[in-house]
């Protein structure tokens, strides 16, 4: 009746212990890099690299540009944990193997999880590499019984029914305006609704515009499910898209959803990006 997902408490707690044996410092800040958006990792002092082949019973990443690397370090005087290249739905994990990583971080110390991806802008409003601020989601695959806390609930991490409506952390999202605004990032920091579907493939016009229609201002094959066990088990959650490309809405559009240009538009934006991140995660109090 219930398979065995192997994100049970044990199983993350051994993956955790194996990683304090090996880093001289807990984590307080948990970052989850999206496509082509791993360079966040690269900037933090004192690193302790583990390939994720490396961490026994670690999920495999199976995607291109998706490193799958788990480094921990310094970024001015914070300890962090950042993940590079995460888990999808589509590679065919159950969906409580993609997001046992932040079951790991609860138990490695980590308050506050940072969740970044590429997504597709449905708003009009939104152009090509603008980085949008997500202050709520709707969890497609959700509608379809598929949820990460589905099955017994283990009352370690949290409660059977957790509340959602305040998933993505308010004092976050505001300071994360100031610091956009101080950078000089305004005319292309948005806000808005992230909508997860399952993928690989990309949406039919139909499906961008029901999307749209249902009040999603972005779409993508990520961070949803991270967020509701990372909320689950009592963490801080903040997250952004870097909106790569436009979702194609009409039939007269010679546009085409694909791989590179996501990748590409990560390159263009991710320096930007990062230095919003880092200087949010510079400015967070901890406990
Ligand atoms: Cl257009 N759709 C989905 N589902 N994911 C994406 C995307 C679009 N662009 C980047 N990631």
């Amino acid at each position: 009746m219930f398979p065995d997902s192997g994100s049970g408490y044990e199983e993350c707690k051994a993956i955790a212990s194996w990683l304090l044996e090996r880093v001289p410092k807990r984590p307080l800040v948990g970052i989850v890099c999206g496509s082509g958006l791993g360079g966040l990792a690269d900037g933090l002092k004192d690193q302790v690299t583990f390939s994720y082949s490396d961490i026994p019973n670690f999920p495999q990443s199976t995607v291109h540009g998706h490193a799958g690397k788990l480094v921990f370090g310094i970024l001015k005087g914070k300890p962090c944990v950042c993940m590079q290249g995460r888990f999808h739905l589509y590679e065919g994990y159950p969906v409580q193997k993609i997001t046992q990583p932040m079951r790991i971080f609860k138990l490695l110390g980590v308050e506050t999880v940072i969740l970044t991806n590429a997504a597709g802008g449905l708003n009009q409003d939104f152009k090509v590499g603008d980085v949008m601020i997500i202050k709520d989601h709707i969890n497609m695959p959700g509608f379809a019984g598929i949820n990460p806390l589905t099955g017994p609930n283990d009352d370690r991490f949290g409660v059977r029914f957790p509340c959602m409506s305040d998933a993505y952390d308010r004092e976050l999202q505001h300071m994360a305006h100031e610091v956009a605004s101080e950078l000089g990032y305004t005319d292309f920091v948005r806000e808005g609704v992230y909508c997860v579907l399952g993928g690989p493939s990309f949406e039919t016009i139909a499906e961008c515009r029901m999307l749209h229609r249902l009040g999603a201002d972005a779409v993508g094959m990520s961070t949803v499910h991270e967020v509701i066990v990372a909320r689950h088990c009592g963490m801080r959650v903040f997250a952004l898209s870097l909106i790569t490309n436009k979702a194609v809405m009409d039939y007269d559009s010679q546009e085409k959803a694909n791989h590179e240009e996501v990748l590409q538009t990560g390159k263009e934006r991710s320096k930007q990006l990062e230095k919003l991140v880092c200087t949010l995660i510079t400015r967070m109090e901890h406990d």
